[in-house]
């Protein structure tokens, strides 16, 4: 492993493949130019096949992070109060030593499950988050971390009805001729499939986008529809109950294609558009055009994004817009289809990576990230050891004053490995620096399209960083943990994760192509029969579901309204004393919290701003420019209006993930609930209510 790595990193000079490591689903290809053994510049890769060498500003200016001099370069440990962010530097030695200490008497005197990972896809490396980590934890017995932050609520729904993570291809989508764009800001988010759509518009399709929030992919589509948060399940229901009216439906495919459509068919008649109107604040006309627009369309295509997941009814708002392709039949046409997450035709050999075989203890608890706060806060059962990599609960989960209050804890050993001092790390007692993606060798497949990619180290690591490999090889092998999967290379990690006979879709995809070629496609002959054996109980599309009614849930797609939230059929809610719903979406220059304390992707963004109603705005004496506090009993958030009619009225958002050591003030979590969504314990961010005044100065 050493001598190939000195191989590519010596080469002072050059320009070298790459591949994007951030939780984006276009995992594009990049390019690195290198003089004297520095990246100077990046590109996109024009032989990439679906990226084809655009890429977002955030990565344009990523030697902006990677070269940033906030950068950690040594293991620090904590001299200040929790908190302060005072430091002082210590050795690698030092920090291992302290950290098993610490460790091991913790596993001592309270059972190894006092100790809780902490982890998410801040670098998409599978080795570094879905690798030597886990064989870490497993073996140490830690307790283990249900890690639902993004998409579990949408995942879950969307199984219920499908299957598995497989949707419409990327590629195919430029042949729909209706295209829409359901609670997703791709033009932030995801800018190929853009790229894809454009060229679909190009030849005639129509761009449709539902959502809270006129954002950027509004603005650019052909037709907006607005609705309150929450509500999408009944919109889709509603649609539903048209395209039945309508015979808008293709019989021969639900015959052939799925269970459950004669109950389906009964069940939508009561969501008529409008009863629908009143709960979503779509026009009865409206609902009615997109029912007919999608029914119509030759090949619809519905692109289902995170935003409309994010709630309490999360779950059930995806599996309900998952039913739409499957009545019109549009997954039969080349271009139709749905697509929420594709990652499942890349799944990788998990035991392998992860070697669960190595936890004595399989039955060790479990705890929801989402609910970090409340649970270092557990008295029973207290945590005692957090190792913390790859996130920033402080600023990402939800309820972030009770998740910095139990951070506080002065009786919590904490570890933090990151790139920077981030809101979470002046926290840690123990700080170690990690390098960056193009500092060590991964493995990268995409949630969105079917290449696989390689990177290999292209400069040496900043100071003395470490990747998540190489920390949790060396602290399994100072545990005294002789397994040999701690000294396992990375190169025989990646073999071992392709090696998966289970997963035909891997057929081809080796090690040795991947060095050759930096990305390697998925083997796809099994697309075309997708349909033919859904991995479902009944091998077919579930609109009605035997699973979800065992699971206590409804086995038909419903629409239930927001423990905290408001729709028209509800209007009572808005007496309450936080009469308006908070959304706190990405922003275009940031991703999740990382570029926030990048001043140039700072720049870009300007300042953290809210987007209020010009009613609501008018109604609290707000003007555009003006400084407003948005509070509710969980915290507060400081911000500047801006003002205008980009959502319905009763509804405010602010994007972005600014944090507070980052020149932000304040986070949007302080507002966010630690609820769990109606399925797969999911995060109900953007269920929340609050009050919103204008600062006194
Ligand atoms: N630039 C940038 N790109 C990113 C990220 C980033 O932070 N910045 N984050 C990455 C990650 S981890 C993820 S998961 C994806 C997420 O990217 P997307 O799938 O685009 O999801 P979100 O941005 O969370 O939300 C998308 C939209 O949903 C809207 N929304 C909120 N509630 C509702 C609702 O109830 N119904 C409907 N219909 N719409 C609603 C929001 O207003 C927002 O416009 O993006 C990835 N890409
Ligand atoms: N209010 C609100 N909250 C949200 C969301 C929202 O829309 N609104 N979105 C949610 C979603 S969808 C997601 S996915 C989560 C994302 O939550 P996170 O995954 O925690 O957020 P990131 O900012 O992507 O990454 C976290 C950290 O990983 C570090 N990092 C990068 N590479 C490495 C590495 O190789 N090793 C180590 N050790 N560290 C590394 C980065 O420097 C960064 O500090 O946030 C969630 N939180
Ligand atoms: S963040 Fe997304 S769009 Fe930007 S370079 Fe990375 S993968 Fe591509
Ligand atoms: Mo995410």
């Amino acid at each position: 492993m050493r001598k190939e790595r000195q191989a590519v990193i010596n080469e002072q000079n050059g320009i070298f493949p790459a591949v994007c490591p951030l939780d984006c689903p276009d995992t594009c290809g990049l390019l690195l130019h290198k003089k004297e053994g520095k990246i100077v510049k990046v590109t996109g890769n024009p032989d990439h096949p679906i990226t084809k060498g655009a890429i977002c500003n955030k990565v344009r200016n990523m030697t902006e992070r990677i070269y940033d001099e906030k950068r950690l370069k040594y293991p620090l440990r904590r001299t200040g109060l929790k908190g302060e962010g005072e430091f002082e530097r210590i050795t690698w030695g030092e920090a291992i030593s302290e950290i098993t200490g610490r460790f091991k008497a913790i596993s001592q005197e309270y059972g190894a499950e006092a100790i809780l990972p902490y982890s998410f896809y801040g670098n998409m490396g599978i080795l570094g988050v879905d690798g030597m980590d886990r064989r870490f934890f497993n073996a140490l017995g830690a307790s283990q971390l249900e890690q639902t932050i993004c998409n579990a609520a949408g995942t879950t729904g969307w199984k219920y009805t499908m299957g598995a993570n497989r949707g419409t291809v990327p590629e195919e989508t430029e042949h729909a001729d209706v295209i829409i764009v359901w609670g997703g800001n791709i033009i932030s988010t995801n800018m190929h499939q853009v790229v894809l759509a454009e060229k679909a518009r190009k030849a005639g399709a129509k761009v449709i986008v539902i959502d809270v929030h006129r954002n950027r992919t509004a603005q650019w589509a052909d037709w907006f529809v607005p609705l309150y948060p929450g509500t999408d399940a009944a919109l889709a229901l509603g649609m539903m109950n048209v395209l039945f009216e309508k015979s808008l439906v293709d019989e021969a495919f639900l015959q052939q294609y799925t269970v459950g459509h004669e109950e389906l068919r009964e069940h939508v008649k009561d969501y008529t558009p409008e009863r629908v109107s009143l709960i979503t604040g779509v026009s009865v006309e409206d609902i009615v055009k997109l029912a007919e627009t999608y029914g119509q369309a030759k090949a619809g295509y519905i692109h289902i994004g995170n935003g409309l997941q994010h709630h309490d009814n999360g779950g059930m708002n995806v599996r309900a817009v998952a039913c739409l392709p499957a009545l019109t039949g549009a997954w039969a046409k080349l271009g139709g289809g749905a697509s929420r997450s594709n990652g499942g035709y890349a799944s990788l050999n998990s035991d392998a990576l992860e070697r669960p075989d190595l936890r004595e203890n399989p039955d060790a608890r479990s705890i929801n990230m989402n609910q970090i706060g409340a649970a270092l806060h557990d008295e029973e059962q207290p945590i005692k050891g957090m190792f913390v990599y790859c996130s920033n609960p402080l600023v990402v989960a939800p309820d972030a004053k009770r998740v910095e209050q139990g951070f506080a804890r002065e009786d919590l050993f904490t570890v933090v490995h990151d790139l920077f001092m981030t809101d979470t790390a002046k926290y840690a007692d123990i700080v170690l620096p990690a390098t960056s993606n193009f500092e060590n060798t991964d493995l990268y497949s995409s949630p969105w399209h079917q290449y696989v990619h390689i990177q290999e180290p292209v400069i040496a690591p900043l100071g003395e960083a470490k990747s998540n490999v190489e920390l949790f090889s060396l602290l399994g092998q100072a545990m005294g943990f002789d397994e040999a999967a701690f000294r396992e290379t990375e190169l025989s990690m990646i073999e071992g994760a392709l090696d998966y006979p289970d997963n035909p879709y891997l057929n081809g995809v080796t090690l040795n192509k991947l060095k050759e070629q930096r990305f390697v496609k998925l083997d796809m002959s099994d697309y075309e029969q997708l349909l033919d054996h859904l991995p479902t109980p009944s091998g077919k599309i579930e609109l009605y579901s035997k699973v979800m009614l065992e699971a206590g849930l409804s086995p038909l797609p419903v629409y239930a309204p927001l423990h905290e939230g408001y729709d028209g059929e509800h209007p009572a809610g808005r007496e309450d004393k936080y009469p308006l719903m908070f959304l706190s979406p990405p922003n275009h220059n940031f991703l999740n919290s990382t570029f926030a304390n990048v001043e140039k992707h700072q720049k870009m963004e300007k300042q953290p701003m809210l987007h209020i109603h010009l009613r609501d705005a008018e109604q609290r004496g707000i003007e555009e420019g003006d400084q407003v506090v948005v509070y509710n009993d969980r915290g507060t958030y400081q911000l500047t209006a801006k003002v205008g009619e980009a959502m319905l009225p009763g509804t405010v958002i602010s994007q972005g993930l600014w944090w507070e050591g980052a020149g932000g003030r304040q986070r949007a979590n302080m507002l966010t609930p630690d609820r769990l969504s109606d399925m797969g314990r999911g995060a109900t961010f953007f269920s929340t209510t609050v009050q919103v005044i204008k600062q006194e100065v």
